[in-house]
């Protein structure tokens, strides 16, 4: 996969060379490139935001960097996503559809926005990561970068580690518990010891279960329940 990033502040991604998507990079799996669009400014004093038609409080992003930044990118029909408070929530299913994807280009905003023709001609996705108001879109992208390209075939080394992940099954993942089985005082689930693999198989789906409906009930609307798992809600 190819992914170009177009932004203000490329030396925020520095974050990417670590862990996992770091990994991905050495290999080869993933190649990143990003590009500061200030040095496609026209203007004499590399500006890049302007004041908006109408007033109001702010800048906005304006066109002729981002057009001429994005145009000297070798892009075929690549997939443009635009980060924005504005955009559509980011999710798991996005994260999965966009890891099938050749080339990605992320658009990270700034100031109060970008000007609407970038919005229009540019964007294939306008995306926010959740309903809060961030500075700039660099750590949204990364975020996203690093949700996606985890899903990568290949990328994670088990590729049954992701089938299991909170989301992919439209429930919260349940707990874990590694060694020693008693810490401290503090013990683990005597069912996860049992070697009963149905008993845990059922307690984990319990777990997932009860932890969606306290925590997370909107999402127990898009899940296909059991007759055994509405029981168990019902109980
Ligand atoms: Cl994608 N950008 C900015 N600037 N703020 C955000 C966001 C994105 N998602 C949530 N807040």
């Amino acid at each position: 996969m190819k992914i170009d990033v177009l932004t203000l502040f490329p030396e925020m991604f520095h974050a990417l060379d670590h862990s996992i998507v770091g990994r991905a990079k050495t290999l080869g799996q993933v190649e990143m490139s990003f590009l500061n669009f200030r040095d496609f400014s026209t203007n004499k004093h590399h500006k890049v935001d302007d004041y908006p038609y109408g007033g109001g409080a702010g800048m906005l992003l304006t066109p002729q960097p981002i057009f001429d930044a994005f145009h000297s990118l070798e892009a075929k029909s690549p997939r443009v996503i635009l980060t924005t408070p504005t955009g559509k929530p980011f999710n798991q299913r996005m994260a999965e559809e966009w890891a099938k994807e050749e080339h990605l280009v992320f658009l990270c905003g700034h100031y109060e926005g970008f000007d609407q023709r970038i919005h229009d001609e540019l964007a294939t996705d306008e995306v926010s990561i959740g309903d809060f108001v961030l500075t700039g879109g660099e750590l949204a992208t990364m975020v996203m970068i690093d949700a996606t390209v985890r899903l990568i075939p290949d990328v994670l080394g088990d590729q049954a580690s992701h089938e299991d992940d909170s989301f992919s099954t439209g429930l919260l993942e349940y707990p874990h518990y590694t060694r020693p089985a008693d810490f401290r005082g503090l013990t683990v689930p005597e069912v996860l010891l049992s070697g009963n693999h149905a008993r845990i198989e059922a307690w984990r789906r319990e777990q997932s279960l009860e932890r969606t409906y306290r925590r997370r009930p909107d999402l127990l609307e898009h899940v296909e329940l059991t007759d055994v798992d509405k029981k168990f809600l019902q109980s």
